[in-house]
């Protein structure tokens, strides 16, 4: 750990942004009077005009074929044009699923794969990035070939490995790998997208000598071939969910070793919802109905799948992303020879719009009564803190118009509502709330404001450890536009709800420590940081630093419980997602004291991903009931793409 570096950063990040764009200074603003500007491509987020275009609430994923025990997909990511920026601004390149037997499907975010409790969904994950020639598509954002990454062109000896080059290298041109996770799914190993799983199009153009599949993608066929009789064809990967958990908000996107950040930024996401069984509740008491297949055009819908995520935008339409380390922090290298520095990466990055449901700042006309939204916080690396005001742009931090009541979070429905003033949310939590809108009149704007940092998030209230997002930009997410009720609201009032019996789980049978580190350059003095890491504690409570593919240290016994206590001995809090699992947060409690703090109220229910703050340990009981090999991870995506993510098995006897 080296604090130095980190408080290094954010003085940097503010003071370039102010170097580069000048200060923008908001009189109004009383609390915090100036805010920088976040740099970004050559569209200047605040040239966008707001709330002029409507929230898309994305359809339902047609199925190929649910004649069977089991609904099958064939779901391909291709590459198109959206108009992502308000109509009169240029349509934005960017990269999504759809279904590859029904044309129009295509959509950032994707539709919308809805699930039912116990009923088997099948996906066919094509990867269509190929031209109409059928050569590839090279990536639309630059790759960093210096990472511990997929790294194709290094052949079957070199794939998912940091290949060594002796001078800096440009941006990796070629075919681009893809393997889809759906997070939060209880899913066997073959079937979870590991990174090493990943995939290349089936192109007529690959370059001999290039890896055409990751190192894992051969034994997870076979897997997959032994227990369902299906083959995967080249290009492509078939993956089975058994949907046996939770009535749940999921979401599926790219896992790809070293490419996450690029493969998420570009587009391929959607929602996946599970519905039904015990831990759901009977239709008509919550909200609804949200998009289903067959609806005629114009169904209002009342619960709505929102994933906020923030992008920037070059003035002909195109995503920016960072090319250079130098966006970071102006470290022009030297890289390589000279530095263990990486040349494009950058440790976060954080984006200058907020784009929902693919588009900016859109708005949604809401009738006065109850809605069910389900929040993604689906950003790189952003925290978000949402809030429902008047007046978007009136003071930091603002006092809330509206509540939210949430009602569950990753792993399905809490015990019981909390009603909230505001929303905390890490990269990949999901909120699933109601906000009533049931007294506000017709023609009444409430808008949906963020008042998480645009910077790392390191715990803390915004105006008073950090400033909240700008207000004339990331700071605004999106409006609701009260129109006059068209139709009678049901549903039972969120105070009175009765959520669905909530069973914790049992007694843990073995506590492990893990740890989050961070790491400068060890070369060149004073440059970093240079990745963060995962590992495990020494006997004496100091961190070991693990990379991914250091030996496996986690091999927790199939169908025991286990606590994991995650110390994080870095600056920044991180969200720390495990695969196949939803588990229960314990605790929390500083480095050095003796208090333990409880969860917060939303953290009630079962979760797949948590917030570890900075010098403080975060305990979460987990249950490992499925055999395998998996992963843990940071979910800033760009600490994940280097290094901050680790293989995990689940052993059938534990190992001594
Ligand atoms: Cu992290």
């Amino acid at each position: 750990m080296d604090k130095r570096s980190a408080i290094t950063r954010r003085q940097f990040l503010k003071a370039s942004a102010m170097a580069s764009a000048g200060v923008f200074v908001a009189p109004q603003l009383r609390s915090l009077p100036t805010f920088a500007a976040i740099p970004g491509g050559s569209l200047p987020p605040t040239s966008i005009p707001k709330y002029v275009a409507p929230l898309v609430v994305p359809p339902a994923m047609p199925v190929t074929d649910s004649s069977g025990a089991i609904d099958s997909y064939e779901i391909s990511v291709r590459q198109f044009q959206q108009q992502i920026l308000p109509a009169g601004l240029p349509m934005t390149t960017v990269w999504s699923y759809g279904s590859a037997t029904h044309s129009g499907t295509f959509n950032y975010p994707a539709f919308t794969i809805e699930a039912a409790f116990r009923r088997p969904v099948r996906v066919k994950w094509i990867n269509n990035l190929t031209d109409s020639s059928g050569s590839f598509l090279p990536h639309l954002l630059p790759v960093d070939p210096t990472l511990h990454w997929a790294n194709p062109p290094g052949g079957i000896a070199g794939r998912d490995m940091r290949p060594t080059f002796t001078s800096t290298p440009g941006p990796y041109r070629g075919p681009v790998p893809i393997v889809p996770h759906l997070h939060g799914g209880h899913n066997e190993e073959e079937s979870d997208g590991y990174p090493e799983a990943w995939y290349l199009p089936a192109a007529n153009n690959i370059p001999p000598g290039f890896a055409t599949e990751g190192s894992f993608y051969d034994a997870f066929k076979n897997e997959f071939f032994d227990k369902r009789g299906v083959l995967w064809s080249r290009g492509s990967a078939i993956f089975q969910y058994a949907n046996d958990q939770r009535a749940s908000t999921l979401w599926y996107h790219d896992h790809t070793l070293g490419m996450t950040r690029l493969n998420v930024y570009a587009g391929p996401a959607g929602f996946y919802l599970i519905r039904g069984g015990a831990d759901d509740l009977p239709s008509g008491i919550l909200p609804g109905p949200a998009p289903a297949l067959g609806d005629p055009p114009g169904t209002k819908y009342y619960e709505i799948p929102i994933a906020i995520q923030d992008r920037s935008f070059n003035s002909d339409g195109s995503l920016f992303y960072p090319t250079s380390r130098k966006f970071f922090d102006e470290f022009a290298g030297p890289y390589i020879p000279g530095s263990d520095i990486s040349p494009i990466f950058n440790p976060e990055f954080f984006a200058n719009t907020v784009v929902v449901n693919g588009r900016t700042w859109p708005v949604l006309e809401v009738e006065p009564r109850r809605y069910r939204f389900r929040f993604l916080n689906g950003c790189n690396s952003r925290f978000l803190i949402l809030k429902l005001v008047i007046n978007p742009t009136e003071r930091r931090p603002e006092t809330p118009s509206l509540p939210f009541w949430q009602i569950g979070s990753e792993g399905g429905f809490l015990p019981k509502p909390v009603m909230l003033q505001g929303l905390l949310m890490g990269l990949a939590e999901r909120a699933d709330v109601i906000v009533d809108f049931t007294r506000l009149r017709a023609g009444t704007e409430v808008h949906l404001i963020n008042e998480g940092p645009d910077e790392p998030f390191g715990g803390g209230t915004p105006g008073k450890d950090f400033a909240a997002a700008d207000p004339a930009t990331t700071g605004q997410v999106m409006k609701f536009f009260v129109v006059p009720l068209a139709s009678s609201d049901n549903s039972t009032p969120p105070q009175r709800l009765v959520l669905p019996t909530f069973t914790p789980l049992g007694a843990a049978v073995r506590t492990r420590k893990v740890s989050l580190n961070e790491e400068d350059s060890a070369l060149l003095e004073g440059v970093g940081p240079r990745a963060a890491l995962l590992g495990t504690l020494d006997a004496n409570a100091n961190a070991v630093h693990m990379g991914w593919d250091d030996p496996i240290t986690e091999n927790p016994e199939l169908n025991s419980i286990e606590v994991w206590e995650i110390y994080n001995f870095t600056e920044d809090a991180h969200p720390i997602h495990i695969h196949e699992v939803q588990f229960q947060v314990v605790n929390r409690q500083e480095f050095e004291e003796r208090r333990i703090r409880s969860p917060e109220a939303w953290e009630s229910g079962f979760k797949d991903t948590v917030i570890a703050y900075p010098e403080d340990i975060t305990r979460v009981k987990v249950l490992f009931d499925l055999p395998g090999r998996y992963v843990w991870h940071c979910h800033i995506v760009e600490h994940e793409d280097n290094e901050m993510m680790r293989p995990y098995d689940v052993v059938r006897q534990q190992l001594t």
